[in-house]
């Protein structure tokens, strides 16, 4: 297995730069609190320039200020961050993969059964397309696990990319203070030190029953992943949910005519798939596979939910015409997400 984790960096703080970009380069946080009353909030965020004064989330303002004085702030503006969030998610969504959106700013994608170097090469391209597309910066963690993925990622902040293989944890592992653990706060951490424990290779060389005593079954968690053991699992929620359908063509091709009947016959499949469930859609993308196995896909996103089959074949045209070209293809895909609706969500509404 590989995972993918994708966190943005200073991610608040980015969003305000892409809008006010004279921020460029100054040290700034984004806070809590309105403008007129910076002091009385709390820091969500500092951008890097402002971190080496030594300024971070969670600290007063007012403790920002004395440690940096010319200080820029902004109020934070978290609808304007989620519609950020959102278009980060339909691009990383049109890779076809199971997503999970770990919070505002973070994703753990399943690459399933995909090679390092075939899944460094697409995560590559995520980063390069987020940085391009949406122009914010991110790090890039990949490993065999969602947490050592997400390890990974940490470890190579700001703008960084990071792959930990299987036989490389030990080592990555080893020496790190026991609070990088995802799961260990300060309370663990400090029961740990009692014990004589503080790095992780200390952890896992631990007794597995002493910590099982002392910390039931999240001592048993915290042994096997200071061992390399993880099992954590990509969870994709329902605003995340795509439906696609994808077929083998009878003989490769390049004639949009014959591809135009396999786009009809999966979009068709597509759309009964979302009246059962009571969806309706926003985006629609194609994935094509060519004569040498390597896929390419395209996007689109309308501007209201729709549940036409008829538009949807329509998209898929246009996106497949672009993929094909007169290149021959193999397989094609179609795809509906941003999605919504919903029998279940309904009825919990
Ligand atoms: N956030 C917040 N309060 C905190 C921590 C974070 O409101 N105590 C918000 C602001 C952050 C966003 O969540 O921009 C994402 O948090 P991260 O922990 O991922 O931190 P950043 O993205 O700001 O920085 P980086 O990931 O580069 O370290
Ligand atoms: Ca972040
Ligand atoms: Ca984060």
């Amino acid at each position: 297995m590989v995972v993918v984790h994708i966190d943005m960096d200073y991610f608040f703080g980015a969003c305000e730069e892409l809008r006010h970009s004279e921020l460029k380069g100054k040290p700034f946080v984004v806070g809590t609190a309105a403008e007129k009353d910076k002091m009385r909030g709390v820091v969500q965020t500092a951008n890097y320039e402002a971190r080496k004064y030594g300024i971070k989330s969670g600290m007063p303002t007012m403790q920002a200020f004395k440690l940096y004085s010319e200080l820029s702030y902004f109020k934070e503006d978290y609808d304007y961050y989620e519609s950020i969030s959102k278009r980060i998610e339909s691009l990383l969504a049109s890779y076809h993969k199971p997503i999970e959106r770990m919070s505002i700013d973070e994703f753990a994608i399943d690459f399933g059964k995909e090679s390092y170097y075939e899944s460094e090469l697409t995560a590559k391209e995520m980063k390069e397309r987020i940085n391009k597309e949406i122009g914010l910066p991110c790090t890039v963690g990949v490993s065999y696990s969602k947490t050592f993925a997400k390890m990974a990622c940490d470890s190579a902040k700001p703008n960084g990319f990071k792959v930990i293989k299987e036989e490389e944890i030990k080592e990555f592992l080893g020496n790190k203070d026991v609070s990088k653990l995802p799961g260990i706060g300060v309370k663990t951490e400090a029961r740990l030190k009692e014990m004589g424990i503080s790095r992780i290779g200390e952890l896992a060389a631990a007794n597995p029953l002493l910590l099982i005593d002392k910390f039931g079954s999240f001592g048993k968690e915290m042994f096997e992943l200071a061992n390399g053991i993880d099992r954590s699992k990509i969870v994709e929620r329902a605003e995340t949910l795509s439906i696609g359908r994808e077929s083998t063509l009878e003989e490769p091709t390049a004639d949009m005519q014959k591809i135009d009947k396999k786009l009809g016959e999966l979009s068709h499949e597509v759309k009964r798939e979302l009246d059962k469930k009571g969806y309706v859609f926003k985006s629609v993308s194609v994935k094509a596979r060519y004569q040498d196995f390597t896929e390419a896909i395209r996007n689109a996103s309308l501007t209201h939910y729709s549940n036409s089959e008829e538009l949807m074949l329509g998209m898929a045209h246009k996106l497949m015409e672009k993929l094909v070209g007169d290149k021959e293809v193999r397989k094609v895909g179609v795809r509906v997400s941003s999605l919504s609706g919903g029998i279940g969500q309904r009825r919990l509404a």
